[in-house]
């Protein structure tokens, strides 16, 4: 595990631990550095060697206290505070914390009822049946439970895209300068933009193909080599993801590339057309008898084989290859065509930078407006702010808004949605505000059709500008919640409300086949929020970019794309 990951998963533990003791505040900002820790671009230890304490304390959310901790965390690999916390609690609170439903409490109780340590006693409680019987647990948790266990393991191993792009970009950029490689790019489902991978595939052109393995097998971010050839090697980096690099001849780079990005259904189904147009595709080109029509590049590959270049973004065998044989393939948003996010939080709620800190980093983007959207309501963990809190949240942001620099923010909240689909804050305080992002963030576990009504209810308040992260769901932590959501998406569309793509690493929400098909079946319009918690976060636009475009999204379907002037009119402020 790399010393990210380490210290995160640390401090999240205390997080527990001291949320359990009943200590305020503290668990919040113990969250909040893991969460930042966790997204850094940088190696912890990186940042230590390079200027100590005072290095660390530049990383969001780190304040002296936890600087201090997380020092010690880099040198002895532990923390004592921790070991202290622990004793108390002499369980894997991380094991258990970490499947849906079950939070420190609850963790607490089963291990004082049933002696369940980890996700492993869980598993065998519940299948005896034994968790029913737990206060505060009956049938259907138990059945949760499981269920959750189930989506826990399902995902291991696989890691949020948005959390590693740009060490990816970062190794490619080091192989461009260390190796001979004539071309150098990802492939596999990082190029596709998946929301997780399994595992980062690289691939290389080069006359000294030897050159460019010895390189990549002796670069510093390799924790482990599995596996070194002539032309392909796997390294294991200190952040305990696997790495296959492939080098191939200028002539094949077409069709390798092709192969290596995927998916496999996509190329499954390629392989099909050519062979019905007495062709043959495979890694090395394509063939037509025993002599070579393609594979220099991508486009011919796709041209021999009657069809419209297909972005990789959506090459999930989910009728692009029709579309492509149509010439109907939708021409794809781009980043550079994104002008603000819609989604960003400061110190006045859960975040932790202040609102100008958001600001200027988000006109550094080249942005030329961000929506300041701090909870609203009673989510008290995240610090939800009440009706005169956001008079004074708003004042806040016009004053942020003159020392920013030029950028133009909206003055915002993520107001909670009720369980029976009211809005934590009235209408009147909202009114007030330039844009506001409605989202779910408790009783995920309704009934569809009750979850289906509130949600619908929400939209035809017309309170709201955006529906918040709508599946609810955390990659590998929950599910989606159950609810119509056609019904959903069609409401959106009739009331003039947005579905937001939310782009945190963890979250992805909407998603792929989502956004399609409230795109296609109900005219949906969609606006891009990174969920940004500090400045670091905000640069998950990239991968937010890369789902909407998995869910064919072009410039006109997201509000990003429209200017402030456009936009400000559009929303009336
Ligand atoms: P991942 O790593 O699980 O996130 O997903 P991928 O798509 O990166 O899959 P990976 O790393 O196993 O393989 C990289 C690419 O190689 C994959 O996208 C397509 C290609 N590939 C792998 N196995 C097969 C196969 O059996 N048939 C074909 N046609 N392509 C394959
Ligand atoms: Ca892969
Ligand atoms: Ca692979
Ligand atoms: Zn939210």
């Amino acid at each position: 595990m790399s010393k990210n990951a380490l210290a995160a998963r640390i401090f999240f533990e205390v997080a527990d631990f001291l949320e359990l003791e009943g200590v305020a505040w503290k668990p919040v900002a113990y969250r909040n550095a893991a969460r930042s820790i966790e997204a850094l671009d940088e190696a912890v230890e990186d940042v230590y060697a390079r200027g100590g304490e005072k290095a660390l304390k530049g990383i969001p959310g780190v304040g002296d206290a936890i600087a201090k901790k997380l020092a010690e965390i880099i040198e002895t690999g532990k923390l004592k505070y921790h070991a202290e916390l622990k004793k108390e609690f002499p369980f894997d609170m991380e094991s258990l914390t970490g499947i849906p439903g079950i939070g420190p409490k609850k963790a607490k109780k089963l291990f004082d009822a049933l002696g369940v340590k980890d996700r492993r006693g869980l598993r065998k409680a519940a299948l005896a049946r034994k968790v029913r019987g737990v206060e505060g647990f009956d049938e259907k948790t138990e059945e949760n439970i499981l269920r959750g266990i189930e989506l826990v393991e399902k995902s291991a191993g696989r890691v949020p895209l948005g959390y590693v792009l740009h060490d990816v970009n970062q190794l490619i950029g080091k192989m461009k300068r260390l190796a001979p490689v004539t071309r150098i790019i990802a492939a596999g489902s990082t190029r596709r933009m998946k929301e997780t991978i399994g595992d980062i595939d690289i691939l290389a052109t080069s006359s000294d193909p030897k050159g460019v393995m010895d390189a990549f097998t002796a670069l510093p971010e390799a924790g482990h080599v599995v596996a070194k050839g002539e032309t392909r090697s796997t390294i294991t980096l200190k952040t305990g993801l696997n790495c296959d690099l492939r080098v191939v001849s200028e002539d094949e780079y077409g069709s390798a590339l092709q192969y290596l990005t995927g998916s496999k259904e996509h190329s499954v189904e390629l392989r099909k057309i050519a062979i019905s147009r007495g062709l043959k595709l495979n890694e090395y080109g394509v063939f037509r008898g025993g002599k070579r029509v393609a594979g220099k590049t991508e486009e011919g590959v796709y041209r021999a084989l009657g069809m419209d270049y297909i972005e990789p973004e959506l090459r999930e065998l989910n009728g692009e290859i029709k579309a492509a044989q149509k010439h109907e393939l939708p021409e794809l948003v781009g980043l550079n065509e994104i002008r603000g996010d819609f989604h960003v939080h400061s110190d006045w709620s859960d975040g932790s930078s202040p609102i100008l800190g958001m600001a200027k980093a988000a006109g550094a983007r080249g942005y030329e407006y961000v929506a300041i959207t701090d909870h609203a309501g009673k989510l008290k963990i995240a610090g939800g702010l009440d009706e005169k809190g956001l008079e004074r949240h708003s004042a806040a942001v016009e004053e942020a808004e003159k020392e920013a620099g030029g950028i133009r923010l909206l003055k915002g909240a993520e107001v909670d949605i009720t369980k029976d689909g009211g809005l934590a804050v009235s209408a009147a305080a909202l009114k007030r505000l330039d844009f506001v992002v409605a989202s779910v963030h408790s009783n995920f576990n309704m009934p569809e059709k009750e979850m289906t009504a509130r949600y619908v209810k929400a939209i035809e308040g017309k309170a709201v500008h955006a529906i918040g992260h709508p599946g609810c769901r955390e990659i590998g932590a929950r599910n989606a919640v159950k609810a119509d959501f056609g019904k959903v998406y069609e409401a959106a569309a009739g009331n003039g409300v947005f579905l937001e793509i939310n782009a945190f690493p963890t979250r992805m929400d909407l998603w792929d086949r989502e956004i399609k098909r409230a795109k296609y079946e109900f005219g949906a319009q969609f606006v891009l929020g990174t969920d940004s918690h500090n400045e670091g976060h905000l640069r998950f636009m990239e991968t937010g970019v890369g789902m909407a475009r998995r869910g064919w999204a072009e410039k006109q379907d997201l509000v990003n794309s429209l200017s402030f002037k456009e936009l400000s009119k559009k929303l009336g402020i």
